[in-house]
């Protein structure tokens, strides 16, 4: 009865175009750093995981042609996300709620100001079956790669965890470690987010708070050049497209599942 309400929900999720899905039983997701799932939707039992494969995008030196179909990644995401959740309350007759893919974050200094999310999708991935963790810190799909985006859904429908994925998939050639121009994968087991963030998002927040430091010291001249700089443009860009990624390396180079 589970496994072919399982089969039922994971037809109507490939038929959308994700590559694969996974379940896993709320008890099974062991996210210690982000908050509990109670605190999002106290009857979540399930957690229904949606993995998409990125496509060449990624492999592009032009960053705004990688930054657009990023997007559009993103925008499928959530699309797949609103349209499983309405399947689910539809015609299963059950609750379900979809999570954010990327933002908005919690931005508060307890969330390390946004670098925690509410929820985190890795975890809910490697414990509904869709891989396990690579040396660059990413979920590594068996056949997918690490070149994977994850999204859930969260139900109140009980289904029991699909099978973990058993093995190692790194193989530990270390391009991921020596293409991050970030430096950010030095040490193994955590990625340094500052110095990731640095580099990949160069039109961030922390050049965006030195660029107004630098403006409010300066003269009115200088004020009016400033706000015609090209500098300008592109934190005004990064800042109505949302996060603008200027790096995929560790995701792009990754060798598995190619
Ligand atoms: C904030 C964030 C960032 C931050 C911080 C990254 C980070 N390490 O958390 C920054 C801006 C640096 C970032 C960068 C990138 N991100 Co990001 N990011 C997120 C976001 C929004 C939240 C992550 C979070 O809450 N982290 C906090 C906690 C949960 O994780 P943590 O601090 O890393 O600590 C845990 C892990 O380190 C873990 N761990 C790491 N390695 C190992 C190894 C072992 C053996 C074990 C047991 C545990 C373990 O243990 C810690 C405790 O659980 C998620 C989306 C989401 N909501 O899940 C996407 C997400 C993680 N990012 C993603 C991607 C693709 C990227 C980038 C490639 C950027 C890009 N161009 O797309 C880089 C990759 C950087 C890297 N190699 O780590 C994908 C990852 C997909 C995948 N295949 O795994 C996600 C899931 C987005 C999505 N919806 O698919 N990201």
């Amino acid at each position: 009865m589970k496994e072919a309400m399982k089969r039922k929900i994971r037809e109507f999720a490939l038929d959308l175009g994700v590559d694969d899905v996974g379940f896993a039983a709320a008890s099974d997701y062991d996210s210690p750093l982000t908050p509990a799932l109670d605190s999002i939707f106290p009857q979540a039992k399930t957690l229904i995981v949606m993995a998409y494969r990125e496509a060449s995008h990624c492999e592009s030196e032009n960053m705004r042609i990688a930054m657009s179909g990023r997007m559009g990644t993103m925008e499928f995401m959530e699309s797949c996300n609103y349209r499983l959740s309405r399947y689910l309350e539809r015609e299963c007759k059950v609750k379900a709620m979809t999570t954010p893919a990327s933002y908005p974050a919690n931005v508060s200094p307890e969330a390390k100001f946004g670098l925690i999310a509410d929820f985190s999708h890795r975890h809910a991935a490697i414990a509904a079956g869709l891989g396990n963790w690579g040396r660059h810190n990413l979920v590594i799909h068996p056949t997918l790669g690490a070149r994977v985006l994850f999204s859930t859904v969260l139900s109140d429908i009980e289904l029991p965890s699909d099978a973990q994925v058993s093995g190692e998939l790194c193989n530990h050639c270390d391009l991921c470690v020596k293409n991050c121009q970030g430096g950010a994968l030095d040490a193994e087991g955590k990625t340094e987010q500052m110095k990731c963030m640095a580099h990949s998002q160069p039109y961030g927040i922390g050049a965006n708070i030195r660029f107004w430091t630098r403006f409010v010291d300066s003269t009115a001249e200088e004020q009016k050049k400033m706000m015609r700089s090209p500098e300008y443009m592109r934190l005004y860009q990064a800042s109505f497209i949302g996060y603008q990624y200027h790096c995929f390396k560790c995701y792009s180079v990754c060798p598995v599942g190619q």
